[in-house]
């Protein structure tokens, strides 16, 4: 099915939503919860239901905008992605899936379509670990991979709670509630940008995703002794800093051993206390993402990394703990669901391509719950999660249309 999407409101609209930052553009930060977040939802839900559609969230903010099918008792079709930002990210990761989701629905409206199963395009309320350091909690809560506890063990750098934080935001309710049940969706297909360089390398314009890696997260302190960096001599140092530095270097030879090119070891965020130039560091806080499309090989790296730490404790009196965040499954896209976007880009006569995908995504989870696809555009030189990222109004819409007539194929059955 082809449909005419309106690029100028689409790129109009997305070119509003990198405005709704905490930082200056180009650079856009939108962390869950905040007040920027807060602003961005507003501005969506507008827009929803000046497109007729009904609008509800749930008790931690995933938002629900519901196109009503013929037999609307049917399990829906399921599409959408996030609009949460990390710090000093870019304007296309995630925003593609959630306004081309919406622009899907709309221009196959304005086409006179009418859908058997109702369409629902999500946004997700967090896909990014930046608030608790576990990304996707909103679609993890959802396909029941988090458990109510989260509400009180998740909490951010201020120590506050995900119940003190979503209530504080408006979004009140059970966190119990948010779990949909197994046969909410018939299915589920997000749009993204690769968030990788192959698409735009090999001059491809769509890609379909048949399997996500598996993402894992460590959370490891090191406590050492502090003191002044000119009385305390280096042979009766116990430098939580230096330990730190030791496991990071471990990150990266562990990640780099495996000798395959789908392991990557990263960390992204470190704090040191007290953290004054002329001060020992006492305390390190860092946060380890390992993932693969291989999760018996990412296993292999986080036990690589634990053996590390206890033979760098050993040596240098510094006690490591080490907190598994997350160490998720990888996820299979539905065989259906490739064959149903393949058919329709066939339609369409854009060329597609079979891929892994190396970030993780709602994607991940919403597969644990109905049968899912992901639908891939390019960004320029693969570039993601820096204010450079960059996908073209071509792309965008080529992306939309392909999302329009798989979601129209899947809602017509
Ligand atoms: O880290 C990821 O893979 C995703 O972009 N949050
Ligand atoms: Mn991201
Ligand atoms: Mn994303």
């Amino acid at each position: 099915m082809a449909v005419t999407v309106n690029t100028q409101r689409l790129m109009g609209e997305l070119e509003h939503l990198a405005t709704i930052s905490e930082v200056e553009p180009p650079a856009i930060t939108r962390v869950v919860y905040s007040d920027a977040d807060g602003l961005a939802r507003e501005w969506f839900a507008g827009l929803c239901s000046k497109a007729g559609l009904a609008v509800r969230n749930d008790a931690v903010g995933n938002v629900f905008v519901r196109w009503e099918g013929l037999e609307p008792s049917l399990p829906a079709i399921g599409t959408g992605s996030h609009i949460d930002a990390i710090p000093y990210a870019g304007a296309y990761d995630g925003t593609v899936g959630v306004l081309g989701g919406l622009e899907a629905i709309r221009s196959l409206k304005e086409s006179g379509y009418q859908p058997r199963r109702s369409v629902e395009l999500l946004l997700f309320t967090a896909e990014e670990p930046t608030r608790f350091g576990i990304g996707c909690f909103g679609s993890r809560l959802l396909s029941g991979a988090l458990d109510a506890g989260a509400d009180q063990r998740l909490k951010d750098a201020e120590g506050r709670s995900l119940e003190e934080l979503r209530t504080a935001a408006g979004f009140t309710g059970s966190i119990e509630s948010v779990r949909l049940g197994e046969d909410y969706y018939a299915a589920f297909v997000e749009l993204h940008i690769e968030q990788g360089p192959l698409l735009e390398r090999e001059g491809i314009p769509i890609g379909i995703v048949t399997n996500i890696a598996a993402p894992s997260g460590l959370r490891i302190t090191f406590e050492g002794e502090g003191g002044h960096a000119g009385a305390l001599l280096m042979p009766y140092r116990k430098d939580a800093f230096c330990a730190a530095a030791e496991i990071v270097l471990a990150v990266e030879k562990a990640a780099k051993g495996t000798g395959a090119i789908d392991t990557c070891g990263t960390v992204g965020k470190c704090a040191i206390y007290p953290g004054a130039v002329n001060s020992v560091p006492s305390r390190v806080v860092m946060e380890v993402d390992v993932r693969d499309t291989d999760e018996a090989r990412r296993d292999g790296v986080l036990t690589e990394i634990g053996a590390a730490c206890r033979e760098v404790e050993e040596r240098r009196g510094v006690k490591i703990s080490i907190e598994q965040v997350n160490a998720d499954a990888p996820a299979e896209a539905s065989p259906a669901i490739v064959n149903a976007i393949a058919d329709t880009a066939g339609e369409l006569g854009v060329a597609a391509k079979k891929m892994v995908s190396r970030a993780y995504h709602d994607s991940l989870f919403m597969a644990r719950m109905a049968p899912m696809g992901m639908i891939f555009i390019p960004c320029r030189d693969g570039v993601s999660h820096r204010p450079d990222e960059y996908a073209s109004p071509e792309d965008i819409t080529r992306g939309v249309a392909v999302l329009a007539g798989t979601l129209a194929r899947l809602a017509a059955v």
